[in-house]
């Protein structure tokens, strides 16, 4: 299986995390990336090739323009302010208050932030330009034919809605990806979401639309981040409805129950017959994971990996989450092994 890496993922390297009350070193950090690719490079698992650069237009596709001038300036704005530390919201337009994007830096990044844990930093714009750069290029493989193919994106995409960043995430790299797909041709796009948090961001931006079919696995909202969205109830739309399929889960949840939902996820899934498969893949369902809840074990990312590839559909995996990093590597390629194998 090819995978499609930029090193530009680096300059996203913030310091400082909002984590119980406390300013740390943020659990979505550059060696995240690192390991995965040396675990690729260990098991062989295929080339490892550079983004192409698709433009601003995929981007546009999917999120708004005044939301993406204002990641690429929001760092600049915070230094001319002159704070010290990184660009963090600290106020937002809550319940009964004026939808409307304010001019001063504190006030945009309130509009903006879905949550206060992260930081936007000089290099964020770069990276996550990179990374949805990369999810296209992983888009391109699978339109020209490839069965699969890993899109190493950092930072991570899924809880990026249409104009709102946050959850360590910037654009929404799968429904970049996704758009990409159906503006070249195709008819209907599933996205299946295995990180642990649900991928509010990917819903929101499919949430009234039949050519997205959007299925997440996650902790549920009355325990997890994102904790506003994500509940089983959530079916859709309009036009959507019937197409947006939640699984919230308990905490401890074991690999035997978590299967059990993606059984019913990829049953949905055949159902609705998709031209291909985009699977939001974060590993922070592990067993260690610092910040989840799950009790998934290394080996059982390989038996899921197989059950995705019994789908047989042409299947593009984005990289999401995971923070045990000692066992990221392993975890996120066991998947893809997992599917290469089942073939
Ligand atoms: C892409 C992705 O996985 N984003 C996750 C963002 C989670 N950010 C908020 C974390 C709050 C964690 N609270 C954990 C309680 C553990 N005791
Ligand atoms: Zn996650």
């Amino acid at each position: 299986m090819k995978t499609v890496f930029s090193e530009d993922h680096a300059l996203r390297d913030a310091k400082t995390e909002l984590y119980g009350g406390e300013l740390v070193q943020p659990f979505e950090r550059p060696s995240r990336a690192r390991y995965i690719v040396d675990r690729l490079r260990t098991v062989e698992l295929g080339p490892i090739l550079p983004p192409e650069d698709h433009g601003m237009d995929p981007i546009l596709a999917i999120h708004d323009a005044d939301f993406v001038t204002f990641l690429q300036e929001a760092g600049e704005a915070w230094a001319a302010e002159g704070y010290k530390g990184e660009a963090i919201a600290t106020c937002w337009p809550a319940r009964r208050m004026v939808q409307k994007c304010p001019s001063h830096i504190d006030g945009k990044l309130g509009y903006y932030a879905l949550a206060a844990e992260t930081a936007i930093t000089e290099g964020t714009w770069k990276a996550a330009y990179a990374s949805a750069q990369v999810a296209l290029t992983g888009a391109d493989l699978v339109r020209g034919g490839e069965r699969g193919a890993f899109a190493l994106c950092r930072p991570p995409g899924h809880h990026a809605a249409f104009d709102m960043f946050g959850g360590y995430c910037f654009l929404n790299n799968a429904a970049i990806a996704a758009q990409s797909m159906l503006d070249h041709g195709a008819k209907r796009i599933a996205i299946l979401d295995v990180d642990f948090h649900h991928g509010n961001g990917t819903q929101d931006i499919f949430y009234t639309r039949d050519d997205v079919f959007f299925a997440s696995l996650h902790g549920a909202p009355e325990e997890a981040f994102p904790h506003f969205l994500g509940y089983a109830d959530e079916t859709g739309t309009g036009a959507g409805e019937g197409f947006t399929a939640n699984y919230p889960m308990p905490p401890d949840t074991p690999f035997s129950e978590w299967r059990k939902a993606l059984a019913s996820a990829l049953d949905r899934i055949a159902k609705y017959a998709p031209d291909a498969l985009i699977v939001s893949l974060g590993v922070d369902t592990f067993e260690t994971d610092p910040i989840s809840f799950f009790k998934l074990a290394s080996p059982d990312f390989t038996t899921y990996g197989g059950d995705i590839a019994d789908l047989g559909l042409p299947t593009l995996f984005v990289m999401e989450g995971g923070y045990d990093i000692d066992e990221i590597g392993l975890n996120t390629v066991n998947v893809l092994e997992g599917f290469v194998g089942a073939e």
